[in-house]
Order: C-alpha cells, then sequence, then structure tokens
C-alpha cells in the first residue's frame, strides 16, 4: 500500500488551476493570476518601503536626490513607521478575533447556540487565572473567565496575563528590553501614535514597539483566540479528513465556509447536520450536504471535525469556479473582495456575516451569539435550495485530494507522545520523548512552518518543496494556517508521507503513529507554538533561544505574519523569511530585523527569497544551535 503513495505535485496543483481558468475565461470574469499580471512590476518604492503617506503634504518618496521627506524624515524612519503600522495591523487583526471568541464565550449558555464543550480546559484556566470553580455552575465560571480575557484587552495597568505562561528567561528579557506587552489595544494604540507624523523617528524604537506589539497578539489577542475558540469548540485531538479541491462533490450540496473565526462555521456544520435539513437536501436531490472549509475557517474545521479542506488562500477564487459551489458564507480575513464578482457569474450564493468584513455583491447577514442558529440555518436551507440551479456546462472538479491526518494542538501532540512512554517508569504529559529524539540526533531538529500564499513566489512551491527537504534531513515539520493547507494538498499530512522523511524521522512517526508534518491549526494558533516551544524548553531545561527549532514563512503576505514574526523573534526563535519584509530601502531597518532583535531578545529574521537557498540556511541554523547545546 505505502508504495503506491505519492505526493500531489505542484505542476498538478497547476493544471488544475489552469483548467479552472478555462472557465474563468469562458464566463469572463478575471482571477488573481490575471490582476498580477496588471500589478507587476510593482511600485518599487512601496517595495522597499520608503513611500510615506502619513501625512498631507505627501506622499514623500525617498530616492538619491531626495534623501529626506518634506518633516525630515530619512528612509530608516518612514521603512520602520511602515513596519510597526503592519505590526500593528496584524496584531488588531488577530487580537479582535480573539476578542469576539471571548464575547461568545461571555454569552455562551447551556440552551443557547454556544456550548462549553471542554469543560477540563475551562477548569484549568479558571485555576490559572484564580477563578473559583468549586460548586459553581460551568456556565458562571465560563463567563468570569471570559470578562477577564475581555478586559484585558484594555486594562489600564500591567502587562498581559498571559505572558506568564512564558519562561522565567524571556519574561526577564521582555521585562529588561521594555517590550513585555502591556493591553493590546494600548500596544495597538501606542504603535499608531508612535507612527503619526512628528513622532517616533528612530528605527530602533520602531522596531522594539513592533516586537512589543507583536507580544501583545502572540501572548495575547491569539491566545485568547485560539483557548476560548477550545473551550467552546473543543480541543483538536488527532484524526483523520481530507484536503484539496477534489473534496467539492458532484452529487452533494457544496457550503465553503471561508475566513477565520469559527463561530459562522460551528452553526454552518451544526445545522448542516440537522435532520430536517438533510431531509430537504434529497428532496432537491442531492445526496447529502457537504461543508468544507477554506483558509483558516477551514483550518479550525478541519482541526475539531471530519470536515474537508477544499484549499487556501489563492484558491478563493477557484473552489467557485469549480461550479458546484452552492453558498460561500465568510466570516473575517483574507476574503478576496472578488468574491463577489466572481460568484455572481455562477449560481453561487455569497454571504457575509460580520461587520468587520463586508463586500460588495454579498448577501449581508451579520451573526451573533443570539440569532446565529437561525441565521446559519437560513444559509444552509438557500444553499439546499439552490443546488438545482447549477450550470453543467460550467461544472469541473479538479480530482486532487489527500488523507490528512490533523488536530495536533500541543494536547494532541503530547496524547501521541504519552504513547511511546512506559507508563510504569516515565511521566506521562510531557515533551519529554521528543526532547530525548532531539538530544540523540534521531531528530535534528523542529521547524514551524507557517504563512499565506503569495504570489510573489510561486504558490505553494516554497512551502512544500521547503518540507520535503527538512523531513528528508530529519527534521520534524509543525504547520498552520496556508502553510499546512499546502503540506494537506501534496499529501505531506497522510502519515504515509512518512517514507520521504530521513530514517530517524520516520522511525518517529511509525512509533508515535503521526504524520511528518503536524497540523497545529490556523494563523491565530501560532500561539499554540509559542505555548509548545515554552513546554519543550521547561521540560528540557534550557531557554527557548537554545532550542533547535526556528520559524519559517516563505510565502507570507498579510499584517498579521508581520505581527507573528515579531512574537515568534520575541520569543527567541530565529525566523527565516521567504518574502522580503518591505523595509529593503532601509539599510539600518535591515540590519535591526536581522541582527539588532538578535541582541534585544536572541532571535532575528533571516531573509532569502529563493526556497533552495532559504531551506539550506535554515538547516544550517538548526545545526549550529545543536552544536552550541553540545548534542
Ligand atoms: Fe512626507 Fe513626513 Fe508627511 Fe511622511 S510624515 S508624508 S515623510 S512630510
Ligand atoms: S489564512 S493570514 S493567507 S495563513 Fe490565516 Fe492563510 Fe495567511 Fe490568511
Amino acid at each position: 500500500m505505502s508504495q503506491e503513495f505519492k505526493l500531489t505535485t505542484v505542476e498538478q496543483m497547476e493544471a488544475d488551476q489552469a483548467r479552472l481558468r478555462e472557465t474563468a475565461a469562458q464566463v469572463g470574469i478575471d482571477t488573481w493570476q490575471d490582476r498580477v499580471k496588471n500589478q507587476t512590476p510593482h511600485c518599487g518604492f512601496g517595495e522597499k518601503g520608503v513611500c510615506c503617506r502619513i501625512c498631507a503634504m505627501g506622499p514623500c518618496r525617498i530616492t538619491p536626490k531626495a534623501p529626506k521627506g518634506i518633516c525630515g524624515a530619512t528612509a530608516d524612519a518612514i521603512a520602520g513607521r511602515n513596519y510597526l503600522r503592519m505590526a500593528a495591523g496584524g496584531a488588531a487583526t488577530h487580537s479582535d478575533h480573539g476578542r469576539e471568541c471571548a464575547w461568545k464565550l461571555y454569552d455562551a449558555s447551556e440552551d443557547g447556540y454556544y456550548h462549553v464543550t471542554d469543560a477540563s480546559k475551562l477548569l484549568k484556566l479558571a485555576k490559572e487565572w484564580g477563578v473559583k470553580t468549586d460548586g459553581r455552575d460551568i456556565y458562571d465560571v465560563a463567563h468570569e473567565v471570559a470578562e477577564l480575557a475581555i478586559n484585558e484587552y484594555g486594562k489600564p495597568t500591567g502587562y498581559q496575563r498571559w505572558t506568564e505562561r512564558a519562561t522565567e528567561e524571556r519574561r526577564k528579557t521582555w521585562e529588561k528590553e521594555d517590550i513585555m506587552p502591556r493591553a493590546v489595544d494600548r500596544e495597538v494604540v501606542t504603535a499608531m501614535h508612535m507612527t503619526h507624523m512628528g513622532n517616533t523617528a528612530d528605527a530602533e524604537a520602531l522596531v522594539r514597539q513592533s516586537l512589543r506589539c507583536g507580544l501583545s497578539d502572540g501572548w495575547g489577542g491569539s491566545m485568547t483566540g485560539t483557548e476560548m475558540s477550545d473551550i467552546m469548540y473543543g480541543t483538536p485531538m488527532p484524526h483523520d479528513t481530507e484536503g484539496n479541491l477534489g473534496v467539492m462533490e458532484m452529487d452533494q450540496v457544496n457550503i465553503v465556509c471561508h475566513g477565520h473565526d469559527p463561530a459562522v462555521s460551528e452553526m454552518i456544520i451544526r445545522f448542516a447536520e440537522d435532520p430536517e435539513m438533510l431531509k430537504l437536501a434529497k428532496k432537491v436531490g442531492a445526496k447529502g450536504i457537504n461543508v468544507v472549509g477554506l483558509c483558516c475557517t477551514g483550518n479550525e474545521m478541519m482541526m475539531r471535525h471530519k470536515i474537508k479542506m477544499a484549499g487556501n488562500f489563492l484558491q478563493q477564487e477557484a473552489v467557485i469556479l469549480t461550479g458546484v459551489c452552492d453558498a460561500i458564507v465568510v466570516d473575517v480575513q483574507c476574503i478576496f473582495p472578488n468574491i463577489g464578482p466572481v460568484a455572481e457569474c455562477f449560481h453561487t450564493k455569497f454571504y457575509t456575516t460580520s461587520p468587520i468584513a463586508r463586500i460588495p455583491l454579498s448577501e449581508y447577514l451579520p451573526i451573533t451569539s443570539q440569532n446565529a442558529g437561525e441565521v446559519a440555518k437560513k444559509i444552509v436551507k438557500e444553499a439546499i435550495e439552490n443546488f438545482p440551479n447549477r450550470e453543467p456546462g460550467k461544472i469541473f472538479i479538479p480530482e486532487h485530494k489527500h488523507i490528512a491526518n490533523v488536530g495536533y494542538s500541543c494536547e494532541g501532540i503530547k496524547s501521541r507522545l504519552d504513547t511511546v512512554t512506559n507508563s510504569r517508569i516515565d511521566e506521562i504529559d510531557t515533551y519529554k520523548p521528543l526532547i530525548e529524539c532531539v538530544k540523540s540526533g534521531v531528530l535534528r531538529g523542529a521547524v514551524a512552518m507557517v504563512g499565506c500564499n503569495n504570489p510573489k513566489v510561486r504558490p505553494d512551491y516554497s512551502h512544500i518543496e521547503i518540507m520535503k527537504k527538512l523531513l528528508a534531513n530529519d527534521i520534524v515539520i509543525v504547520a498552520t494556517g496556508c502553510a499546512a493547507q499546502a503540506a494537506s494538498k501534496a499529501g505531506l499530512l497522510d502519515k504515509r508521507a512518512k517514507q520521504f522523511c530521513g530514517e530517524g524521522l520516520r522511525r518517529v512517526c511509525t512509533l508515535a503513529d503521526i504524520p511528518p508534518v503536524l497540523h497545529m491549526g490556523s494563523c491565530v494558533d501560532i500561539s499554540r507554538m509559542m505555548l509548545l516551544v515554552t513546554g519543550i524548553a521547561k521540560d528540557w531545561g534550557i531557554d527557548t533561544t537554545q532550542l533547535p527549532v526556528v520559524g519559517c514563512a516563505p510565502e507570507w503576505m498579510s499584517e498579521k505574519a508581520v505581527s507573528i514574526a515579531n512574537y515568534v523573534v520575541a520569543t527567541g526563535i530565529d525566523t527565516y523569511l521567504g518574502i522580503d519584509p518591505l523595509v529593503g530601502g532601509s539599510p539600518q531597518m535591515m540590519q535591526l530585523i536581522t541582527e539588532g532583535t538578535k541582541k534585544m531578545v536572541g532571535a532575528g529574521y533571516i531573509i532569502n527569497t529563493n526556497p533552495d537557498g532559504l531551506v539550506e540556511s535554515i538547516i544550517e541554523g538548526i545545526e549550529a544551535k545543536r552544536k552550541a547545546l553540545g548534542i
């Protein structure tokens, strides 16, 4: 059986996309590939980070002949401000998602639409935060924990509560460097204030605030999003599902959920299982209702349920081009405004559900804690009624899909590690078996592969080729976001993919019964990765900066990725980027983000837009960490 297992190549995925673009041409609609051509070459000033439009004396652009803006701002000041504004945009976005999750928990009730599913995770958090639990109704506990989480966002004094989970050494470093994150709202406002015309022009101060703002996300807003979601929708544990466009079904009603916040998709899943809805689907000639996911909403769904994943960021138009998308429902973030015009060329119904993401040509049905079930039921019903409206001449479903073994939350990873311990002599619920493998060299280290797709590089190619090379070198991968979905599409989340690993990693995969790439969730779930490295560092008795573990975002594109990169670096993890961080016009900024942060927090960026070069430097970086540890 395992001999027959083959990965799907990027060429095969591109052939699917090309075939779907024929349909786009047939119906007269553009896709991202057309728009990339129209936008190339990009504005050189923007690419180098030296265009400033912060005040109306500008826009000012830095050139050799005009080395300062009208106010006197240099390339370093302008690129630094632009960089901090990106980090603040990303921190705000993740964190507001987290805040919405906390509000859903605050509104949760036994007879409402949102419930407590993982009571033990809630009780653990309540204990951590000093919330009384004895003899109390679980929903009273949930509401008090949720209120504390919400109040974290704007508390006037003190630091983020979640940072107490970090290692002693990290907390000391953050305090010493004056980057310990305060309330999320405070850090984002500080960033906007600092970058207003006439304020900070010192690049180092701008980089420090980027780190602090990022930390308020990774050890604040994002962690809130992950923890609240786990409490309400369940903590992911390992299970099988499937990924890629081949999961769209010809004979079923297909409902695609896209975005990030699982509050909407959880309701769609629930009502798609309603016997009344299934009966209605049969009545219109469908064999069932196939709810599938895109982007990080897809990750949230596939991590907790057997829901299949239709694709990552650059497949959002393709999924409609299959001609069998009966409804696409979006919540927030990473949604192309072009979904509306594409859906209009097909029978597809397009619903927006959040005041945060209002998009032309959609039907706007805002979802709240009070109406979530009714709205979800309406959407599912309308999707079913839309099934007979498909146009056969516009249908093409690519066949590629793979089994994906997903659900590797920290709890999920520990549950697999416990299976390789001897319960009579070993401790359970620790990362010690993993640490032993790394110390002995069976595993060389680990890479956290994260981030989006970006047409500046060949989509998915960097993710997949870098992963394959790392696996062959006995480096285990944890992945989130569109990187995890690239792995899923290629087949790297199938346990049989261990055949592409070096001998050591292959043995570990067999013993622990895991795939070589562990899917840890959505982009807010990079907070899980922070807890994973912290847990490993604590169990090992060393600091996170010493671990042979690095981050890699080979195809990143969003402001959220800038925030993530900042908190990953601030947590002491070197981060390898395959896309330029838009500060190349400032030598000082380049120096600060690659070398300067190493002096502050012990880690920095390594930038290489060539995936072959990038993976080589990752392997070198991991081996250097091993050498420093004497292993
Ligand atoms: Fe130009 Fe300075 Fe205004 Fe920026 S803040 S647009 S550099 S004058
Ligand atoms: S969805 S932020 S394209 S990972 Fe989280 Fe993918 Fe990047 Fe969006």
